[in-house]
């Protein structure tokens, strides 16, 4: 799916702005509020999460439906000549939207775009549109919501106090923040238009020569060109028709923390889309992950889109601050925990050189946390055809939307298909081979595939062991498992990653760390101060070092983030690198330290 751009054909307008506002008393849809103007509105600004913008607990807790409101028009030339599109590039977790009352679109899923044709709903004037948005989750949405409070549960198994009313609860650690997320558009293109554009490079590293083979999916019958321009716009290949390969001589290879961009220009008839692409290459090779035949060492985190008061709306200047304190310290990736990011943070990582692990909304696939405190205590086995989790087949639509968007990044280098789902569970295996061979079979570029591994499972019982083309842990020896001393950790450690090292794959951390409260400290290194999360990352640390096959490390957080409350979050989780503001706590230095002295590639010496 092509990001809507500006370009000779087409037209772009952000509705970004103050959009009328309610939240659903209940009888939203029987009294038709996106019928007529909404009564007694609350201003809200999109996009952004709405929960921290008013205050009250029922405000920012509420349950179930809220209302955005707007008017819009379209010059009358515009929608005769053109076809307009009605885009919404992320809305948390269910859309229903309506133009002028009638509902043309719905959307399940709060993390990925969708879009509409408007031309025949547009009337002259003004517009009615309402967009409805449920934040409800449970069995059958990714992500999975249970029956009671996961972190409370996990604290003697209280669950949440109710009071009867319905509310949501999280099978996962991140506050469940909704709304309208990202920006709403509307863009045009010709009738005779381009589609979608697929790309895929391969290099001769001998020759330095590049072939990209292409094919541009249009609408109508018109002929297609595709032009190849450098950095500083200069034309270096060409070929005409709508399949076809283009060969670049000398290529400038797109590497991590050393990014370059070609922008390939499709012109099919009137229209004219323009795509940045790099060129690099990806591969495993027994243990060894290879970015461009080299073998890559991944530092960096596991992060969230989580900011105040935005909440998990989309905060541009905090995605560029984040990417420039990631390469002050010397990281190069990060993993798009639990969700998929903005578009916005794809192209920054493209242009950055930030390579990253692109996640799916799939978290709390595992009903067996916290004992299953999250579902009343009921041992509920998760992939129960009745009564587990029902995901699977909205599984696939999120692999494949997150794939039609994400396709063409050369940020991106791996997918991971879920996050700590209950992969040594019986069914585990049934319920995921579908879904990583749909993505080996709908990525056009071949990308290794995962999924991350929940702390429990080992080489013998997880299915990632047979289907997960890299292995990627989560661990918290030295936290969740032992602490505060860290010698015994630091064995069980050591003891688990040789198990994994047999399968002969390429291995590595996705999560691991310590809660850490900025400005507590020790001279003998406790739990919760600073001093502490240091000591937890050089036991970490010193076990990595010894062994080939670990490829990467991935720290759990960049950023404290919000969460559910409960006894084991200080307003959050604080597992951070960094305060929700961006401010560093000591394990910053310490890691600044370690990562710029690690290289990009051949850290391993093979
Ligand atoms: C995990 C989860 C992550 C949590 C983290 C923690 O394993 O993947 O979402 O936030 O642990 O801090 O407990």
């Amino acid at each position: 799916m092509l990001y809507p751009i500006l370009t000779d054909s087409r037209l772009l307008s952000d509705l970004s702005g103050v959009w009328d506002f309610k939240l659903d008393n209940g009888k939203g849809f029987d009294e038709k509020w996106f019928e007529k103007p909404l009564e007694n509105a609350d201003t809200m600004p999109v996009p952004a999460s709405y929960n921290d913008l008013k205050e009250g607990v029922n405000f920012r807790d509420h349950y179930g439906w809220v209302f955005y409101q707007r008017s819009i028009s379209v010059p009358a030339y515009v929608v005769k000549s053109q076809r307009v599109i009605l885009r919404c590039d992320a809305v948390t977790h269910f859309a229903k939207v309506y133009l002028n009352g009638k509902c043309i679109c719905e959307h399940k899923g709060g993390f990925l775009p969708f879009e509409v044709q408007i031309n025949d709903e547009l009337c002259s004037g003004e517009n009615l549109l309402t967009i409805a948005v449920n934040n409800v989750i449970d069995y059958t949405t990714l992500p999975v919501g249970g029956k009671a409070n996961m972190m409370a549960g996990m604290m003697g198994g209280m669950g949440a106090v109710t009071d009867g009313k319905p509310q949501n609860n999280p099978n996962f650690d991140f506050f469940n923040y909704c709304g309208i997320t990202r920006p709403v558009k509307i863009y045009t293109t010709p009738f005779n238009y381009i589609k979608d554009v697929t790309v895929v490079s391969d290099v001769n590293f001998d020759n330095g020569q590049a072939v990209l083979d292409y094919s541009v999916d249009t609408e109508g019958d018109e002929s297609c060109k595709v032009e190849v321009f450098d950095k500083s716009g200069i034309l270096v290949a060409q070929n005409t028709g709508a399949n076809g390969s283009i060969v670049i001589e000398n290529v400038h290879l797109w590497q991590p923390l050393n990014a370059y961009l070609y922008q390939i220009r499709v012109t099919f008839g009137e229209d004219v889309y323009v795509l940045p692409y790099g060129v690099r290459t990806v591969r495993i090779d027994g243990t060894r992950f290879l970015i461009n035949e080299k073998p890559f060492y991944f530092k960096g985190y596991g992060k969230h889109e989580d900011t105040f008061p935005n909440g998990r709306g989309i905060n541009l200047p905090m995605n560029t601050k984040d990417i420039s304190i990631m390469k002050w310290q010397g990281a190069n990736s990060f993993r798009t925990s639990h969700y998929p990011y903005s578009e916005e943070m794809m192209r920054l990582c493209d242009e950055e050189g930030i390579v990253v692990i692109d996640e799916t909304t799939a978290v709390g696939v595992n009903l067996q946390f916290g004992g299953g405190a999250n579902f009343g205590g009921e041992k509920i086995g998760t992939f129960d055809p009745k009564h587990g989790v029902q995901t699977q087949e909205h599984h696939k639509d999120v692999i494949r939307d997150l794939i039609r968007r994400d396709k063409n990044h050369a940020c991106v280098v791996i997918w991971s298909i879920a996050n700590e789902p209950d992969s040594a569970a019986e069914g585990a295996y049934d319920y995921f081979k579908p879904l990583y061979d749909l993505a080996r079979e709908l990525d056009p570029q071949h990308r290794p595939c995962t999924l991350v591994s929940v702390q429990g499972t080992t080489a013998d019982t997880d299915c990632s062991a047979k289907l997960s083309d890299i292995i990627c842990l989560n661990r918290y020896y030295g936290w969740y498992f032992g602490g505060p001393d860290l010698t015994g950790p630091k064995k069980a450690l050591e003891k688990e990653l040789l198990d994994w090292g047999r399968l002969g794959k390429p291995v590595m951390f996705t999560e691991y760390g310590a809660d850490t409260v900025m400005g507590l400290h020790d001279t003998t290194p406790v739990m919760y101060t600073e001093e502490y999360q240091v000591d937890y990352y050089k036991m970490n640390h010193e076990v990595f070092d010894k062994l080939d096959f670990f490829v990467g490390e991935q720290v759990w957080n960049f950023a404290d983030f919000a969460t559910s409350q409960s006894l084991l979050r200080v307003q959050g989780n604080k597992k951070g690198i960094f305060t929700r503001d961006r401010k560093p706590k000591l394990a910053a230095h310490y890691l600044k330290e370690r990562w710029n002295s690690i290289p990009e590639f051949g850290y391993k010496n093979y």
